[in-house]
């Protein structure tokens, strides 16, 4: 049976770049000379990619080449759209940042220079983000005459708030690396090149898990977050059923009584 791998190498653009570390997906940004940006090919590239995730991968770390994460939508292929086709271009991004948001398995992007316009809405449906020092962001739609349409209006504010983003896009407001990271647009804050590393070491922790409560966090949670109490309570107890009733569970739950799993302290 083919691995994902070989599948990919047949897919994927040349603005991606995809290896297989261990049981660790890495897609690389590809396209440095252009800042990253993200023309049509590469979104659809990155929707092949998450929709056919090698067999082995238990989590996924996106990377960039180059000084910069990505400095968002490619605006020179922009101005042909009519109305149109500009839904059905936001649908499509919508389409393949779902996959990463909502797929089989965690993702860890790592940050640096740009995060800017689509750049930023493509590290929001990560579910870790590391920045790097270099990192700044910005939503310069505002600036540019147009809107977010790689699910910004969704993602930003459930991490900083409404009133960020908007001073954010209607005033162009940059905010670096410290700041991002004060807000939550990060959880990890990095000297400049460590990213890779720590986002990989993260990475390894989150393969160890078990995969119920990896597929719990990822569909669960957000669902239950965003659910009436009522609802999200039901919710949370059929999960919590689901994930204890499992084997893995009952062997790391022995595990730790018998003293052969790891202390919180020693993890
Ligand atoms: C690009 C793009 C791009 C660079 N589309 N080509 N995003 C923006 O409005 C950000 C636009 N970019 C910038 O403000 C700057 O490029 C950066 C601050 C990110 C980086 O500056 P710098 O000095 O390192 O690079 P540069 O010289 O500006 O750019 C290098 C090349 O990349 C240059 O091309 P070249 O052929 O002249 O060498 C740039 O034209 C090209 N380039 N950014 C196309 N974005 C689903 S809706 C999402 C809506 C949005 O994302 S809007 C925000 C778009």
């Amino acid at each position: 049976m083919p691995t994902g791998e070989r599948i990919l190498e047949r897919t994927l653009p040349s603005s991606l770049r995809a290896e297989l570390a261990g049981d660790i997906a890495v897609l690389t940004l590809n396209r440095p000379e252009k800042r990253n940006a993200l023309n049509d090919e590469t979104v659809l590239g990155i929707e092949a990619f998450f929709s056919a995730l090698p067999a082995e991968a238990k989590a996924v770390v996106i990377t960039a080449a180059g000084e910069n994460f990505s400095a968002g939508l490619d605006l020179s292929e922009i101005t042909e759209r009519n109305t149109v086709e500009g839904i059905a271009h936001s649908m499509m991004w919508h389409r393949a940042f779902e996959r990463i948001e909502f797929g089989r398995v965690p993702v860890i992007a790592v940050l640096k220079g740009a995060v800017v316009g689509g750049g930023l809405e493509l590290a929001c449906a990560a579910h870790i983000r590391v920045a790097e020092r270099s990192a700044y962001y910005a939503l310069p739609e505002g600036q540019r005459g147009i809107f977010v349409g790689g699910g910004a209006s969704v993602r930003v504010p459930r991490l900083i708030g409404t009133a960020r983003m908007a001073d954010m896009m209607l005033t162009g407001r940059v905010h670096d690396a410290e700041a991002g990271q004060a807000m939550g647009l990060s959880q990890y804050l990095v000297e400049p090149g460590a990213g890779p590393d720590t986002a990989m070491g993260l990475a390894a922790r989150v393969a160890a898990n078990a995969p119920v409560t990896n597929f719990a966090v990822i569909h669960a949670l957000p669902r239950i977050a965003e659910a009436d109490p009522r609802q999200g309570f039901m919710m949370e107890a059929l999960m919590s059923a689901v994930a204890q009733g499992s084997d893995e569970a009952k062997d790391r739950l022995r595990a730790f009584l018998e003293k052969r799993a790891k202390k919180v302290t020693e993890f």
